[in-house]
């Protein structure tokens, strides 16, 4: 299977990331966009642009209708979804396929299967993944009772459909059990159309660290080593790294090996991440996403493998042959996400950017798609880039990233830039030493205040 015109349903830096993979592989691009993002430079760089609605997502970059339109006006062979909007939709791939053009990405079988809490969770336990003790989906109160007294307390009440984080309940009393579980369902039915819920043991103090794994279409697979995604508010990441500081040489190994073990069980192809809760030496699956992240520069950055360029490669079926068994990490890298936000509230701030110049230099990357000039709409997510530091270990990338922070400058928006510059020189940072509670448990309005003034100064 051949690719030579790929249609990018997405927008901002990841639609540039994979019009910029396209190019180096000699392949052809079409850029969808919404009136809102006629001007961004996603429309500029691809071979052509096909306007496929107005600013609203539901009617643009989540219109399924319109997106298959402007391939099949384009002649596009492929469709790459990025990340958010589509990426995660079994149906939008499976329309992809059926209109004789590839899907960038997992067999729709797999988006389901891991988009179903519960059914990941039993899958990967069936492959023998490490889970949490926990529950099927719950019939009612009793059952949810029964299972904590096994459990012990603390528990977690997850929405089935949920994920990343939302329609998660933290229960610490037995008796706030049955209440919780009726509101949760109800709001989980309002929020995913599906109000089934399941319980888990509680881990206290976790770390989330993740495996990025490599799998082509005749059961290979390979991974990519790991990347630690503790430094977040909200379950909204804020800085990544890779690889993680407080990995042994065996736990990282293990950790891999089964992310490894797991894709191939179950016939799994393309990109994954297998996303694990640490907790001291043990690791436990919490989800595995189907589509390219955010922060996969960071593992691109210490294993020096382009990532997406590879997604494409194996969507035609290649095979991985050429990929390295084995990797030592390269170095270290730190990806610190720029958003357009006030930096002590996380209130999101639209507007048009007066200014901006970025950092550069050695092992400096910036993967954005803002320019002096561009206006950031209030229709989608806040992130105007995200700058990337690589240097040869931990203590130095740190030294590098705030180089680079320091350097940079966005004008005319507030950004969450005081907020990195106060981070990295947090101590629990700077150690290493923390946890998925550092940035919420350790927020310092006064001082990231006092980088916004200095920043003005
Ligand atoms: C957990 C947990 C503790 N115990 N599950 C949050 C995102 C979603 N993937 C699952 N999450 C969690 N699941 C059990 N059994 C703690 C979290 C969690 C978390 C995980 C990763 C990164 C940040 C987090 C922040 C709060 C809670």
């Amino acid at each position: 299977m051949e690719i030579r015109k790929v249609l990018i349903a997405n927008r901002g830096e990841i639609a540039l990331r994979v019009i910029r993979a396209c190019r180096e592989l000699g392949l052809k691009t079409v850029a969808v966009y919404s009136t809102a993002d006629a001007h961004s430079l996603h429309v500029r760089f691809a071979d052509e642009a096909v306007c496929i609605g107005p600013g609203q997502a539901a009617q643009s970059y989540l219109n399924i209708k319109h997106i298959i339109a402007a391939a099949e006006l384009t002649g596009a062979d492929a469709v790459h979804p990025g990340y958010g909007f589509l990426a995660e939709r079994a149906e939008f791939a499976e329309i992809v396929q059926k209109c004789g053009m590839i899907f960038i990405g997992p067999d729709p079988i797999h988006m389901q299967v891991m988009g179903d809490k519960v059914r990941a969770r039993q899958t990967m336990a069936a492959a023998g993944v490490p889970v949490l003790p926990g529950t099927g989906v719950l019939s009612g109160a009793v059952e949810a009772l029964a299972a904590a007294e096994r459990i012990g307390l603390p528990v977690i009440l997850k929405a089935s459909a949920g994920g990343g984080g939302r329609g998660m309940k933290i229960i610490r009393d037995m008796r706030a059990l049955p209440s919780t579980l009726e509101t949760a369902q109800l709001e989980a039915f309002k929020a995913f159309g599906c109000g089934d819920m399941y319980l888990e043991r509680y881990v206290q103090s976790p770390r989330h660290v993740e495996v990025q794994v490599v799998a082509d279409k005749h059961g290979d697979a390979v991974h990519l080593l790991e990347r630690e995604c503790s430094v977040q508010r909200r379950h909204q990441k804020v800085i990544e790294e890779a690889p993680c500081s407080v990995l042994s040489d065996e736990l990282r190994a293990d950790m891999c090996a089964t992310a490894v073990k797991a894709a191939k069980a179950i016939g799994y192809h393309s990109l994954g991440t297998f996303e694990f809760l640490l907790d001291g030496d043990h690791f436990y699956f919490m989800e595995m996403n189907t589509r390219v992240q955010v922060e996969h520069c960071v593992t691109e950055m210490i294993t020096g493998i382009d990532l997406v360029q590879e997604q494409i490669r194996l969507a035609t079926g290649e095979p991985l042959a050429h990929l390295n068994r084995e990797h030592k990490p390269r170095g270290h890298a730190i990806e610190c996400r720029i958003n357009a936000e006030d930096p002590v509230t996380f209130a999101p701030r639209p507007g048009t950017i007066s200014a901006v110049h970025f950092p550069g230099g050695f092992g400096v990357r910036v993967d954005s798609h803002v320019y002096t000039g561009y206006t950031v709409s209030p229709h989608y997510d806040s992130m105007v880039g995200k700058l990337i530091v690589h240097a040869p270990d931990r203590p130095r990338a740190i030294q590098r990233m705030r180089r680079a922070l320091g350097e940079c400058v966005i004008e005319g928006i507030p950004t969450n830039l005081p907020l990195h510059r106060w981070l990295l020189k947090q101590p629990a940072f700077v150690s290493g030493k923390y946890d998925t509670h550092f940035l919420e448990a350790n927020l310092d309005p006064e001082a990231i205040r006092a980088e916004v003034d200095a920043e003005q100064a």
